[in-house]
């Protein structure tokens, strides 16, 4: 939860915060992939194909999204009652990395449009049309789209270390072994295109770690149940 330091560490779970936004949504059972894409203007941008965040009117005549993205928590979850779904995830770490960047920018494909939503170190630059977000488009598709550049009078260094974004992404595939996370580094001439998915999941994990290393037995996990001898 939260950034913890304006180093490259911090600057890299940026990332981390959103793309576990979209990993409570495939948890919730809507999203089965994720975009994760390293931008040549040094912005990275995250998408899914989720539900897409709630854009309805929310208490006093704000978009629900609109909230999501400027309502900092204390911690735990967004108290509302109004989505508390099954799993009552989400996390509340988007509004963080929006107050630490230079810009944000949120499409969200809902209800048949494109919804669209701006801010610049976390202060909306879109003017509201009777509350809602503006419809920039139509599509039959649904999902989140975030686009953010960090803040670099806030982080001390602001390129994203491909190496470590990798690990993590693919961590987080091992995890979660029904999605799909697609990587994109398009930063130098050439785009680095990298797909994560690991359908043996945890199990997999530790085959992949043993295939460097001498095996010293035999599982001693099996899949499908714990044994007792
Ligand atoms: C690119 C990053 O952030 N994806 C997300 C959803 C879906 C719902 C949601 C998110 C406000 C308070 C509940 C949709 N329909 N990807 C993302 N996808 N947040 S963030 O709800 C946030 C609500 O808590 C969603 C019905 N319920 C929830």
């Amino acid at each position: 939860m939260y950034i913890g330091s304006v180093s490259t560490k911090g600057l890299n779970h940026l990332i981390y915060e959103i793309v576990d936004n979209a990993v409570d949504e495939h948890l919730a059972g809507f999203c089965s992939e994720i975009q994760v894409t390293l931008e040549k203007d040094g912005s990275a941008t995250v998408s899914d194909n989720g539900r897409g965040v709630p854009v309805d009117m929310h208490q006093k005549g704000v978009s629900a999204a609109r909230l999501v993205y400027t309502t900092l928590h204390a911690g735990g979850k967004f108290d509302d009652s109004a989505y508390k779904t099954s799993g009552g995830l989400h996390g509340v770490g988007s509004s963080v990395v929006n107050a630490l960047s230079t810009y944000m920018d949120v499409k969200i494909s809902r209800d048949g449009f494109v919804h669209h939503d701006r801010y610049e170190r976390g202060i909306p630059v879109i003017e509201l049309e009777d509350g809602l977000l503006p419809k920039i488009g139509k599509t039959r598709k649904t999902g989140t789209t975030v686009n953010f550049l960090p803040d670099d009078t806030i982080f001390e260094k602001t390129k994203f270390k491909a190496e470590e974004v990798k690990s993590r992404l693919h961590e987080t595939a091992y995890l979660n072994p029904n999605l799909k996370i697609v990587f994109d580094d398009k930063r130098d001439g050439s785009v680095e295109h990298i797909v994560y998915h690991e359908p043996e999941g945890i199990i997999g994990f530790i085959q992949d770690l043993n295939r460097k290393k001498e095996v010293l037995h035999d599982p001693v996990y099996f899949k499908g149940g714990s044994r007792r001898d």
